[in-house]
């Protein structure tokens, strides 16, 4: 029996009469999937209930923060809290303080933190620190790597990876992006090459520590360790991007679990617990470039502000305590290895890279090491397997290129619940 979703599209049509699309975030569009979006009204642990009434298991946390699921009752106790006493002073806090000191505490590599409002305003402001600090203009990224929609990282590589990037949206000046080399993910030869003809003109390195944004994609430790020689033997600025991976991977983020300590890291999603939280931190010498300490502006009106501040707090303080990284590897590799037998029953060939919670079920018959391996991927298969679970209510992330998250409240008959519907989903597929 098909869902019902009249109030979605009621709401949706409505929706796209008074904003770009219908929507405030293009991820949301269901541009990669094709139908309408399903029009959420309250999620409660592991679950969404969308405006009809369907029940959904969210597989998504609203892109990554809410791997506690959702309202989890210590996080909104403490919204409440925060809210009773005001929403916003535009002066210091002490919760600004308590945040900071849970950042510094669990990412060793943090000796000093910013707090901003958004992933992206916080990747912005870092490559102008590492720009500012090191007083060079270059900046290298890797192509299918996401860092939001900062102009000088939305690029696409140029014809070879040492030419400079080109803006990948109108609206973007050739110079903000000519100075933007784009790389290959998880080629060391490239990175030697890149280095050895411009390290002295680099003033930072940005990357996913693990990508999300091109679908779950796994560093080799080989690149890792380049990465992290190259930068040191030419001072340029390595920058982990854990907007996605920090407080998901661990709660040290991906770099406690990868073994290599960056310069700079950048921080979102699950630092705010669900409300606008980014940040950027690092080593003291770096960050003490930041205004008003030193001569690197950046500012934000709702930086830092209480209620957002203690969101955070309470996320940082439950996974502190609770540990709950050790139960949700067990139950994503679980997960993902019953994915994997129900497509290779079905005789679908697929990838599913997976590290943490963190997982991407690739329509491909390939490996997935970069950018253009994803690129290869079936998204007419992705496409039928992502409706054909969403009217098993089972919530995937609307894009191939996009990474799964599993949440800490999670069950067991969940997990079975998604094996049954992912039977049924790859059958269908099959079938096409
Ligand atoms: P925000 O500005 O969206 O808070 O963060 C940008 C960002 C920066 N770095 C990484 C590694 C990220 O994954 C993101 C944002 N991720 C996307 C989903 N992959 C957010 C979803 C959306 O754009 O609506």
């Amino acid at each position: 029996m098909p869902l019902i979703h009249d109030r979605s599209h009621e709401i949706f049509a409505k929706a796209q009469t008074l904003i770009p699309g219908g929507v405030n975030s293009p991820a949301r569009a269901f541009g990669a999937v094709g139908g309408t979006p399903v029009v959420m009204l309250r999620g409660d642990g592991p679950y969404l209930y969308d405006v009809d009434g369907n029940q959904y298991l969210d597989y998504i946390g609203s892109w990554g923060p809410h791997i506690l699921g959702h309202r989890h009752p210590q996080v909104i106790e403490a919204i409440h809290r925060a809210v009773d006493l005001g929403t916003s002073f535009g002066a210091p806090c002490e919760l600004e303080n308590e945040l900071a000191e849970l950042v510094i505490d669990a990412i060793p590599s943090i000796e000093l933190v910013r707090m901003v409002n958004s992933g992206t305003e916080a990747t912005m402001s870092a490559i102008r620190v590492a720009r500012g600090f090191t007083g060079r203009d270059l900046i290298v990224k890797f192509a299918g790597c996401y860092h939001g929609h900062v102009d000088s990282l939305l690029v696409k590589a140029g014809s070879g990876a040492l030419t400079l990037g080109t803006p990948s949206s109108p609206g973007i000046p050739a110079g903000c992006t000519d100075a933007t080399l784009v790389l290959e993910y998880n080629d060391c030869d490239q990175l030697e090459t890149v280095f050895r003809e411009r390290g002295d003109q680099i003033a930072c390195v940005i990357l996913e520590p693990v990508v999300g944004n091109m679908g779950t994609v796994i560093p080799d430790t080989e690149f890792l360790q380049t990465l992290r020689r190259v930068c040191d033997e030419s001072g340029a600025v390595l920058i982990f991007d854990e907007v996605m991976t920090g407080f998901r991977l661990a709660y040290g983020g991906a770099q406690s679990r990868l073994g290599v300590t960056p310069d700079m890291t950048t921080l979102g999603k699950i630092l705010g617990g669900g409300l606008p939280v980014g940040a950027y931190g690092g080593r003291r010498d770096i960050m003490q470039t930041v205004s008003p300490l030193g001569p690197v502006y950046q500012a934000g009106t709702l930086s830092g502000n209480p209620v957002a501040m203690a969101s955070g707090i309470a996320t940082l303080r439950v996974l502190k305590e609770t540990n709950p990284y050790p139960q949700l590897d067990d139950y994503t590799n679980w997960l993902t290895s019953g994915l994997s037998s129900m497509a290779a029953k079905h005789g679908i060939p697929h990838q599913i890279p997976q590290i943490g919670s963190m997982f991407t079920l690739f329509f491909n018959d390939q490996p997935v090491r970069n950018y253009n391996d994803a690129v290869r991927s079936n998204t007419k298969q992705f496409a039928a397997y992502f409706h054909e679970m969403l009217e098993r209510g089972i919530y995937l992330a609307c894009s191939q290129f996009e990474a799964n998250f599993a949440s800490a409240v999670l069950t067991q008959d969940d997990l079975n619940r998604t094996l049954q519907a992912a039977d049924e989903a790859l059958a269908a597929v099959a079938a096409l």
